[in-house]
């Protein structure tokens, strides 16, 4: 069995019990995918995650792909080319993709279902599938010529980059010196060095379409003064056909020697250094950042969505080891010494571990789904020629919070699953020590945590004067001051008291930040809380969520469900008590949260430099 332990019962929960896709799949704008098609896509993907992808992540972690700095080339493992075929010829890429470009037009919520499968079996590999996605942008913003590019990418599966980062320009985007001069045909010649740059050079594809931020001549400073320009690897001699021309002037000069995600290949891509690095302007206007935006929330959402699927599988393989390691006795029968030899499973501290585990892994997959079910309202609102404000609203205020909270809580509770291995733990016999080496990028690409706390604050809150956050936390309420049903009555008035602290968070923050129109300095006690802000909001979200998840096992068990059935019973009883736990020891840290942020602090930026 491969390293990779799926939680389909789960997910298959969370999306038909707990949040009604199957009253949306089938129907209206999804009419093409019903449940069943849904439950079989679900079930083959998971096939194939669990064997063919997840030994291919291991393989290429062992031997990772090589840069030949004389070809300037990246060669990636055989194994992990083959598990990429496997997973293109059966189009799981095109799930992601509108019918008008050859795709499924999937629910997002069943794309998002299938990427955690994958992203957890092999994050790498659902990474450099990542093009369609950029297919799927330039078709909506191209010009005509770059709409047919965006067909020619799906049909021959040209890879594609998102290319921000340089050495000065990291969080702070508008830093970028990479030049664009216009050429009297129209095109553009780029010049400079980007770093860190995902996908950017391999042979998985015998075409790379870079998406680059630049900076034209004349054009202003900071993001704003920034346009997005398409720099293929090969030119298109013919762009009917899609028949490569010359090699074009963007080169890997160098392949990252990284801590983890070692199959994903992060390079340093020169433009312009020898020969000219050609590119088109995306669509007719100069919109770079506002255009870049719309890859960098989808790529936000799969960081999130990779996070929650690694620390899944991260907790399950520890719970089927701590389920047989045998280590000590039950601390009730201390000072007996024939007292027999339990699992580790016996013992409060490893099982305290194991629940918080659960209940973040659990937690994490609802939080990506639910915010996923509000994509599903856009795009269904989109084909009836609507808008839906307040989930289109509402997904945004998300989005920080799956990415940011995720990653955080992933990285985190990764180190407890490692922990409840013990030494085994530390040894590459067990997965665990690879996936908090991949998973910790999750904290720092797309957007380091500080920068989606601040997102989250100042765009997604400050911004539209708090109506998305509370109409989110108003709903959060009606479900903890819902009619008490016994066994949940306390975890109800545990959310309860949440939400509140939670707006008092947010209100704090909201005066501080008035008070900083006459006193600049006042915002420091925002940028000092808003990632507290962020994580506390995560996790009465959480709260929420596994609340809603042990009510709806709460009915199914009095009506009967599949009662019977000792796996249905268990996981339901998991379910319930996953939920009370997190509400008993999460939710009232919330508290101490609120304290903390509303504490007026003088130390913090007045500590001189010399000090520290
Ligand atoms: C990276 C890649 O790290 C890692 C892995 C890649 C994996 C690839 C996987 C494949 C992806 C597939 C993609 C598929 C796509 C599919 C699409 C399908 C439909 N939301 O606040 P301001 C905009 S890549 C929306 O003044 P500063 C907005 O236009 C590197 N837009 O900021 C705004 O103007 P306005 C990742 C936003 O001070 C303008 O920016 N690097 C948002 O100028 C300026 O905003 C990073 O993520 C938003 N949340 O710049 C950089 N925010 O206000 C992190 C801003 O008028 N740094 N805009 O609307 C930041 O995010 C900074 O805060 C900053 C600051 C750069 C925005
Ligand atoms: P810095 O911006 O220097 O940040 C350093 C520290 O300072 C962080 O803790 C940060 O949170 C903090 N900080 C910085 N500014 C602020 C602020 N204003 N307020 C509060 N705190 C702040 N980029 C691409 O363009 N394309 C890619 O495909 C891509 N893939 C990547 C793959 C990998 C493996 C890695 C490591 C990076 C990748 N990146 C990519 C770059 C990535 O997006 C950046 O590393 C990230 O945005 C952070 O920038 P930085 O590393 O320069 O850190």
């Amino acid at each position: 069995m491969g390293h990779y332990k799926s939680n389909l019962r789960d997910l298959e929960f969370t999306l038909f019990d707990v949040l009604g896709r199957d009253d949306v799949y089938g129907t209206g704008a999804f009419a093409g995918t019903g449940q069943d098609t849904a439950r079989a896509v679900l079930a083959e993907v998971e096939r194939l995650a669990v064997h063919q992808l997840a030994d291919a992540s291991v393989a290429a972690d062992r031997t990772p792909p090589v840069h030949d700095p004389q070809a300037r080339s990246v060669t990636l493992p055989d194994s992990f080319k083959r598990a990429y075929r496997a997973w293109t010829d059966g189009g799981w890429h095109l799930l992601d993709l509108p019918a008008s470009l050859g795709g499924a037009d999937a629910p997002p919520s069943l794309r998002w279902a299938v990427a955690e499968l994958a992203l957890g079996a092999n994050p790498a590999l659902y990474l450099y599938q990542g093009f369609t996605g950029f297919a799927r942008v330039l078709d909506r913003l191209g010009t005509g010529e770059q709409r047919r590019l965006a067909r020619l990418m799906v049909d021959r599966q040209w890879g594609a980059t998102m290319v921000l980062t340089e050495p000065e320009a990291g969080s702070d985007v508008g830093a970028c010196r990479t030049r664009a001069r216009q050429q009297p045909d129209g095109t553009w010649h780029l010049e400079g060095v980007k770093r860190f740059i995902t996908s950017g050079e391999h042979d998985l594809a015998e075409n790379i379409v870079h998406f680059v931020l630049a900076r034209p001549d004349g054009h202003g400073p900071g993001t704003k003064g920034l346009s997005l320009f398409l720099v293929p690897k090969f030119r298109i001699a013919d762009p009917a056909t899609g028949r490569l021309g010359a090699r074009n002037g963007v080169h890997a000069t160098a392949l990252e020697d990284k801590m983890g995600l070692k199959a994903s290949a992060t390079c340093e891509l020169t433009f312009g250094a020898e020969e000219p690095a050609v590119g088109m302007l995306l669509g007719e206007e100069h919109n770079g950042i506002r255009q870049m935006f719309q890859i960098i929330e989808q790529a936000r959402m799969i960081v999130g969505t990779k996070s929650a699927a690694t620390l899944s599988t991260g907790y399950l393989n520890a719970v089927e080891y701590a389920k047989e390691r045998i280590q000590g006795t039950d601390l009730a029968a201390l000072g007996d010494r024939s007292a027999p030899k339990v699992p580790i499973t016996r013992h409060p501290e490893v099982r305290r571990s194991l629940l918080l585990q659960k209940g973040y892994a659990e937690g994490l997959r609802a939080l990506v789904l639910y915010t996923a079910t509000l994509q599903d309202r856009i795009a269904a609102a989109q084909a009836e020629g609507r808008t839906d404000e307040e989930a289109t609203a509402r997904n945004d205020l998300l989005l920080p919070v799956v990415k940011g909270y995720s990653s955080e809580r992933a990285c985190e509770q990764l180190n407890h699953a490692l922990q409840i291995l013990g030494g085994a733990g530390y040894m590459k016999d067990f997965p665990l020590e690879q996936y908090i080496r991949d998973t910790k990028i999750d904290t720092l690409y797309e957007g380091t945590t500080a920068i989606q706390g601040q997102d989250f604050f100042f765009r997604k809150i400050a911004r539209d004067q708090g109506a998305a956050l509370d109409g989110l936390l108003t709903e959060v309420e009606k479900e903890a001051r819902q009619e008490a049903d016994g066994a949940l009555a306390a975890e109800r008035a545990l959310l309860a008291e949440a939400v509140t602290q939670v707006r008092a968070m947010a209100d704090a923050l909201g005066a501080y930040l008035l008070r900083s129109l006459e006193e600049p300095a006042a915002v420091h006690q925002v940028g000092r809380n808003t990632t507290r802000l962020l994580m506390a909001t995560g996790d009465l979200l959480l709260g929420w969520l596994l609340l809603r998840q042990a009510a709806v096992a709460q009915k199914q068990s009095h009506a009967g469900g599949d009662g019977r059935n000792a796996a249905g019973r268990a996981f339901r009883l998991g379910k319930i008590a996953t939920a009370r736990f997190f509400a008993q020891e999460v939710l009232p840290l919330i508290t101490t949260e609120r304290a903390l942020a509303e504490r007026h602090d003088s130390i913090l930026m007045e500590l001189p430099d010399d000090a520290w």
